[in-house]
């Protein structure tokens, strides 16, 4: 490739231009379908789309440091020490193999033969849709001892690629700044991005990520930083992810190895708490809804663990049967594999369908945990019991399950007396308020508009499932009246199966309302807590909300205003008193009883004007970390991760 080659292209921008930019165009016109939305999640995709292709280059062998920097202007820098993506003169586009990468749609693997692009965000889309969506991007290539560098409005492409100086290292560098007139929110988060550089670090052994914002300065003037880097890869994952619970084992069980042509990697701890918590990974995408590769290691966790159990004649002094989930009680894994062609399907396309995958994890799962038992009997028999001790809970538990439904004098679409049900049954537009007290449910039941918004009170504590064995929350009055109104069912295939289904969900807005005070914060986390870890299907398909009270009534005269922040009250105060406190009269709410039915229906239940946070699982393996940590009894980080993990959005308007 030599420079005039590079300057050739010249004269000919227009008419090749014509047909990249309609690419690209359908991309500004239709942000959501390349990026999945223009919120704060697309806004971190773009940063994901552009760290992939550096990951990529990672993964084939060629580059092991990615710098990410939050610049002051909220605009992003890449830069990795790879190759640098060529700049060679492309026969058939007739321009910079550079150029194509960045202004032609999914053009990004195409020069790379003989090595397929593994990683990869959730959509793919490549690196192009990035610059489609940036007012400006600016690429700089470092290769060949030299700098090539082009720049790019919204996707076309301000000049041809030129260099622009030598130099004797070699890589890729590309800062974007998103367009605000394609984005709802433009600003970076900090923590959103560290935690999925964090997993990509454990997900990606021996590559270097540092995480750099520039906003953020200490006192001497150092901008914050991160640098995110794993020598044992998934074996330091799992004991991230498990590091605040207690180990049953200190080992973890630990494969990386290459079955029937898949990379296979796999990592397996036992805590001595109930929950199942298994992480899985396809080309560094999480698959929230599993798949082949998630089939294959439940298949061999309980074959293997099974067989050895038997062997060692474990099982006669049981007494009950083992079912599947029993094997999986306490059980934190990391699976991650590596397909060429993977087959996403399922409602968000997270699940795996390719079915070659599902015997090589399982070979691989089988011969690993085999060869574990064997050499660890006293570690074996520690997990064989926990086993045993899940089986005898389940059956308790469908004891205690089957007396409340037999309790409930109508069985079968029978509905906790206090519930105070909508007339509407249509789930879409049904709406149940979980609220704290019996007072204030009275209130809610009078200010609803009872067409479609049902109240159910709680009272009392609810009950901490992250401390409680699995068959103690089908005990709980709360949790029962909950899981009834829901019309959430539980073992629907005969089994006892700990998965949800919520195919019969009456309400498609479940909206927990709760005072905004610490009490409040505390409640709201052990609802949540209940959801995620025993109906997580209600949050991952959006249906949690936290209504949001105001905490002020500012008055003058005959003006009121409800304010939700300091900076509302103080702007009132402003307008309204000409600056002065004590010209207003400002009312501070602590808990929702202040509020008559009328008030409580106009600031925190009408959809024509209230603010509902929507909550989300944006990283599982990062929440279910935090869960777990904040299983203790500081309240102060249990507020931070209702902040963090909120989308703020007035999802009525
Ligand atoms: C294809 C081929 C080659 C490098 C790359 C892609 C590449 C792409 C990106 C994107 C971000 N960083 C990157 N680094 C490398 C190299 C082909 C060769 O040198 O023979």
């Amino acid at each position: 490739m030599t420079e005039e080659q590079i300057n050739s292209n010249n004269g000919s921008y227009s008419a090749e231009n014509i047909q990249v930019l309609e690419g690209l165009e359908a991309v500004r016109k239709r942000p959501a379908m390349y990026i999945g939305d223009i919120s704060t999640k697309g806004l971190h995709h773009l940063v994901y789309e552009v760290v992939d292709n550096s990951i990529d280059e990672a993964l084939a062998g060629y580059c092991d440091h990615i710098e990410v920097t939050i610049n002051e202007d909220n605009s992003i820098t890449v830069q990795d020490n790879g190759r640098g993506i060529p700049v060679d003169f492309h026969e058939k586009e007739k321009k910079s193999a550079l150029e194509v990468v960045m202004t032609v749609l999914h053009a990004g693997g195409k020069f790379d033969k003989g090595s397929y692009k593994v990683s990869g965000g959730l959509h793919g889309v490549g690196v192009s849709c990035v610059n489609a969506l940036s007012t400006h991007m600016t690429t700089q290539v470092f290769r060949n001892g030299k700098i090539y560098q082009q720049e790019y409005e919204c996707g076309h492409p301000l000049y041809p690629v030129k260099e622009i100086g030598t130099s004797d290292i070699t890589g890729t560098r590309q800062q974007f700044w998103p367009d605000n007139t394609i984005f709802t929110e433009t600003v970076y988060n900090y923590e959103i991005l560290a935690t999925r550089m964090r997993e990509l670090a454990y997900l990606n052994a021996g590559i270097k990520i540092t995480l750099t914002d520039l906003r953020v300065k200490d006192e001497e003037n150092n901008a914050k930083m991160e640098v995110f880097y794993s020598e044992e890869g998934l074996k330091e994952f799992v004991r991230y992810i498990d590091s605040s619970r207690e180990h049953l084992v200190n080992d973890v069980i630990y494969i990386n190895t290459e079955k029937q042509g898949t990379p296979v990697e796999v990592a397996i701890m036992y805590n001595t708490s109930y929950n199942e918590n298994i992480h899985s990974y396809v080309n560094n995408i999480n698959t929230i809804e599993g798949g082949t590769h998630l089939a294959g290691f439940r298949r061999a966790l309980t074959r293997t663990l099974k067989k050895y159990a038997e062997d060692n004649k474990m099982l006669e002094k049981a007494k009950v049967e083992i079912a599947g989930d029993d094997f999986r009680e306490g059980l934190t894994a990391v699976i991650s594999i590596k397909v060429a062609e993977p087959q996403f399907e399922g409602q968000t396309k997270t699940k795996l369908g390719n079915s070659e995958v599902m015997g090589a994890v399982d070979q691989a799962v089988g011969e690993a945990l085999n060869y574990y038992l064997e050499e660890h009997p006293k570690e074996a028999k520690m997990v064989v019991d926990k086993v045993i001790l899940a089986a005898q809970a389940r059956v308790a538990a469908r004891k205690a399950r089957e007396s409340v439904q037999r309790k409930s004098p109508m069985s079968g679409g029978g509905m906790p007396g206090k519930l105070a049900d909508c007339s509407s049954k249509d789930p879409e537009e049904c709406e149940l308020f979980l609220v704290e007290g019996d007072s204030a449910g009275g209130s809610a039941k009078q200010g609803r508009d009872r067409r479609f918004q049902a109240i159910l009170p709680l009272r009392g504590k609810i009950l901490n499932v992250e401390k409680a064995m699995w068959h103690k929350a089908f005990e709980s009055d709360e949790v029962n009246n909950i899981i009834q109104a829901l019309g959430i069912r539980f073992g629907v295939d005969g089994e006892d199966s700990k998965e949800a289904n919520i195919d019969k969900l009456r309400y498609k807005k479940v909206i927990i309302m709760t005072d905004a005070d610490v009490d409040g914060s505390h409640i709201d986390t052990l609802i949540m807590t209940l959801f995620f870890r025993y109906f997580p299907q209600v949050i991952r398909n959006g249906y949690l909300y936290i209504a949001t009270p105001p905490l002020y009534l500012c008055k003058k005269g005959k003006v009121e205003e409800y304010c939700w922040t300091d900076q509302q009250r103080q702007k009132f105060i402003d307008t309204y008193g000409g600056g002065s406190e004590n010209a207003v009269h400002t009312q501070r709410y602590k808990g929702l009883g202040e509020m008559n039915p009328e008030q409580l229906w106009s600031t925190t239940m009408n959809p024509e004007n209230r603010m509902l946070k929507q909550i989300s699982i944006e990283n599982a393996a990062e929440v279910d970390y935090i869960f777990s940590m904040l299983m203790g009894e500081d309240v102060g980080p249990r507020r931070d991760f209702i902040e963090k993990n909120a989308t703020y959005a007035n999802i009525d308007a």
